[in-house]
């Protein structure tokens, strides 16, 4: 890489410059795809709350990245072009902010989340293309056209500085609602009935999703209960119902906003099966076999605490929980276990599927 900077004391800043940003950028994309793509992730689900660690950390170390231009002096003689310095800087300031609103939930409305959330990646994936032209261009000997972007400059601190805010700026812009006319983030799906959200993912930790037949489907509610119940979905839904509107969080970084839900509160199960003075705690299970989360009996009575059977007005399907799921608003969306068919009240805490995995058990964000 030497070669390329042949300007005695300040190669090596340049080369290392270069390796910092190359080796962290790198780090973080990869982290950040195994995080989103569902065929990395679902290979690799041990390991996901270490990715989401190691990404954020590599956030920080790319953040800081960021700062070397305006922190070191630079020489005047040593000009470089305009738009190598313009790209990593604009756009990765404007991925970092965006990041961080994705990290830090409970300092940004789900709104905000939500909308940055598709940005946070086309962003990564603009200055991800801008890197290898920029690498192809350096390594063929290139040379840019000569335009205003594309013109040799003095390093200047303050012009530095103006991009990092433009990019903030962009970064803030693509937060706001109306950037979801461009991405499908959010957006109610085209192909079913107008306020339908569809979620960015629908997980299973299983080969598939299980295909629940009602005939054979009984809800289960025992454990330490006076009156064990075997009840079918008509028996479930003849309880009374609960309706409410709330955000989606998964602990990714996707969100969605103002899900309605339809569905049962745990009390009802409560004052049909009357758990014992022992019963603190309720562990879930699902069809898929796979599939367990726990909360406390304090956590499970919680008013938006549902076993649902609709979301905005439709009854789940297969890949949302069919025929029930639970929904713990107030908590990351892994406490939402799907395809619900036992419900057992008992004296301890078990580590939920994700919880074995690394995740906290008090999932709130
Ligand atoms: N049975 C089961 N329930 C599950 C999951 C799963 O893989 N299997 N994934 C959880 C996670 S991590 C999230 S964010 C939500 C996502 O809901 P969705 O799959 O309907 O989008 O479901 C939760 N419930
Ligand atoms: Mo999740």
């Amino acid at each position: 890489m030497k070669k390329w900077f042949p300007h005695g004391k300040w190669s090596k800043y340049y080369v290392w410059l270069h390796h910092y940003s190359i080796v962290s950028f790198l780090a973080l994309m990869l982290t950040g795809l195994v995080l989103y793509i569902p065929f990395f992730h679902v290979r690799l689900i041990s390991y996901l709350s270490f990715f989401y660690d190691a990404h954020i950390f590599l956030g920080i170390v790319f953040f800081l990245s960021l700062f070397s231009p305006i922190v070191k002096k630079l020489p005047k003689v040593n000009r470089k072009r305009k738009i190598d310095w313009f790209m990593p800087i604009f756009l990765g300031t404007a991925i970092v902010l965006t990041g961080f609103s994705l990290w830090k939930v409970n300092w940004f409305p789900s709104k905000i989340r939500e909308a940055a959330f598709p940005w946070h990646g086309n962003l990564s994936y603009l200055l991800g293309i801008w890197f290898i032209l920029h690498g192809f261009f350096k390594a063929t000997g290139t040379q840019y056209p000569q335009t205003f972007v594309t013109k040799k400059m003095d390093s200047e601190r303050r012009q530095f500085l103006q991009w990092g805010v433009s990019g903030l700026v962009i970064g803030a812009i693509t937060m706001t609602p109306f950037s979801k006319l461009f991405t499908t983030s959010g957006k109610v799906s085209s192909n079913s009935k107008p306020g339908v959200h569809e979620f960015p993912e629908y997980f299973t930790v299983t080969d598939n999703y299980p295909n629940v037949l009602l005939d054979k489907y009984r809800l289960v509610v025992d454990g330490l209960v006076t009156t064990k119940q075997s009840m079918t979905f008509e028996q479930l839904k003849s309880l009374p119902i609960t309706k409410q509107i709330k955000n989606f969080q998964c602990v990714t970084g996707w969100s969605v906003s103002d899900v309605e839900w339809e569905g049962i509160h745990i009390r009802e199960l409560v004052s049909l099966v009357k758990p014992t003075s022992e019963a603190t705690f309720i562990t879930f299970y699902s069809a898929d076999g796979a599939y367990t989360e726990s909360l406390s009996l304090k956590e499970a009575m919680e008013s938006d605490v549902l076993l649902a059977f609709k979301m905005d007005q439709q009854p789940l399907r297969v890949e949302q929980g069919y025929p029930i799921r639970l929904v713990v608003p107030r908590m990351y969306g892994y406490k939402s276990i799907k395809w619900v068919n036992r419900v057992e009240f008992a004296s301890t805490r078990i580590q939920g599927y994700w919880e074995q995995r690394g995740y906290p058990s008090e999932a709130t964000f």
